[in-house]
């Protein structure tokens, strides 16, 4: 039983919905005091302008979100990732929500929203984002996250906004789909040489390293990194390809230029450009950092984890080849995937495994049917 979440506006484990709508209608009045904190926690709006409270919030999340069970990789989220993931256009500043220890100040817990205007099956919503839920290692199963999350939602609702979409890889009630991360090694070498769990167990590094090897250059006449230029060709690509699946951002053009335009180590973006100059297809990753720790060689692993891709003229295992290409001269160690959107029609193709654990996407206070992997096109960097 989930004593948090049987309170919540969720469908209950095991039900299935044929209809859509809210869980429960707005409500006419937010409460307005904060929840309360247990003794000694008060909450703290992070102010991501400062860069003392930026690298305060990079510590938190780099020793405590990742359960480094046998102490090789921790993550290594960079301020610059995080200004991206946290402030696209209209960000709230009360919805990145610190918790800190009265006594010494110390950031301990930390929960954010971002704005994002979401189609679910037919349906439009002005809905937020959750991500970067996180409680320090030594507060855990204290009910730390019940608060955390009774305050995000109050805040949001203070906004007028009732709804929300997240992913976490463990069972909540109720998953509205259920996808598969895939991974393809491109530095396979050192993925051996740091132990990275990733890699095909039944091969050694020798065949591995045939198995796996990449053209050197490019395919695609006309592929090119996206400039500033291209928002408005990239959005007409998005919208008309996201059409066909049933969860996916309404994306305005300031959004296309914060989430796709490339910031260095944080996100990339190509376009492919036809001989008349219009876009024909894009294709987008951003960077995940890791820490090796113990290792006396290598200090960091760089992923590169798939957004989204349009093609209209391209093959899009040819655009997908090529990213591989470029996301390998570009330093990055690893290419991960979800099975979502149309990605299964090359992730097999291109050497990705799939890995043994599962991404769960959930809505906040609507009901509707399940979302199959392949209908899923909305990604939450
Ligand atoms: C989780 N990931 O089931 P029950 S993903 C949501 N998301 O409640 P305690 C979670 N709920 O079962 P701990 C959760 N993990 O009694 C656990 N829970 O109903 C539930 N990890 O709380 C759990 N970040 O504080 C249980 O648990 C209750 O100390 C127990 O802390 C959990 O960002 C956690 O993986 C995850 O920092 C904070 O393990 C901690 O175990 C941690 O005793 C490392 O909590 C980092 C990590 C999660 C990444 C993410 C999306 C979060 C979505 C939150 C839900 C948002 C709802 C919508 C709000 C806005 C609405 C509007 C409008």
């Amino acid at each position: 039983t989930y004593s948090f979440w049987d309170t919540q506006p969720v469908p209950r484990l095991g039900e299935s919905n044929e209809t859509h709508g809210p869980i429960v209608e707005d409500v006419a009045s937010v409460r307005q005091e904060p929840f309360s904190l247990p003794q000694g926690f008060s909450w703290d709006t992070l102010d991501l302008s400062s860069p003392k409270v930026l690298r305060e919030l990079c510590s938190l999340l780099n020793d405590n979100y990742m359960e480094d069970d046998d102490n090789t990789i921790k993550s290594d989220f960079s301020p610059e990732y995080l200004e991206w993931a946290l402030q696209p256009p209209n960000w709230v500043a009360q919805w990145h929500c610190g918790v800190r220890v009265e006594t010494n100040n110390k950031l301990v817990g930390f929960i954010a929203a971002v704005p994002s205007e979401v189609c679910i099956f037919e349906t439009e919503k002005r809905m937020v984002q959750v991500k970067f839920l996180c409680v320090h290692k030594k507060l855990r199963l204290k009910r730390m996250t019940p608060v955390l999350i009774r305050e995000l939602t109050r805040r949001v609702n203070q906004q007028g906004i009732y709804q929300a979409v997240y992913t976490a890889s463990v069972v909540l009630p109720t998953p509205l789909s259920s996808c598969s991360p895939w991974h393809r090694p491109l530095n396979p070498r050192k993925l051996n040489d740091v132990g990275y769990p990733g890699l095909r167990q039944n091969m050694n590094l020798q065949r591995a390293l045939k198995f796996l090897r990449l053209p050197e250059v490019t395919k695609t006449p006309g592929l090119r990194p996206m400039t500033k230029k291209d928002v408005v060709g990239i959005r007409s690509l998005l919208q008309s390809h996201l059409c066909k699946f049933h969860l996916r951002p309404m994306l305005s053009s300031e959004e296309v230029e914060h989430w796709l335009l490339p910031r260095k180590d944080v996100i990339d973006t190509y376009v492919v450009e036809g001989d008349d100059g219009t876009l024909t297809d894009m294709v987008s990753f951003h960077s995940t950092s890791y820490k090796v720790l113990n290792h006396p060689v290598h200090t960091g692993l760089k992923a590169a984890v798939l957004l989204y891709v349009a093609t209209t003229a391209t093959d899009p295992g040819l655009l997908l080849e090529d990213t591989l290409v470029l996301a390998k001269s570009k330093g990055f160690d690893i290419f991960s995937a979800l099975d979502v959107m149309d990605n299964k029609s090359f992730l097999e193709k291109l050497k990705f495994s799939v890995h043994d654990s599962s991404l769960y996407y959930y809505l906040y206070n609507w009901k509707c049917p399940n979302v199959s992997p392949d209908k899923v096109g909305l990604l939450l960097p």
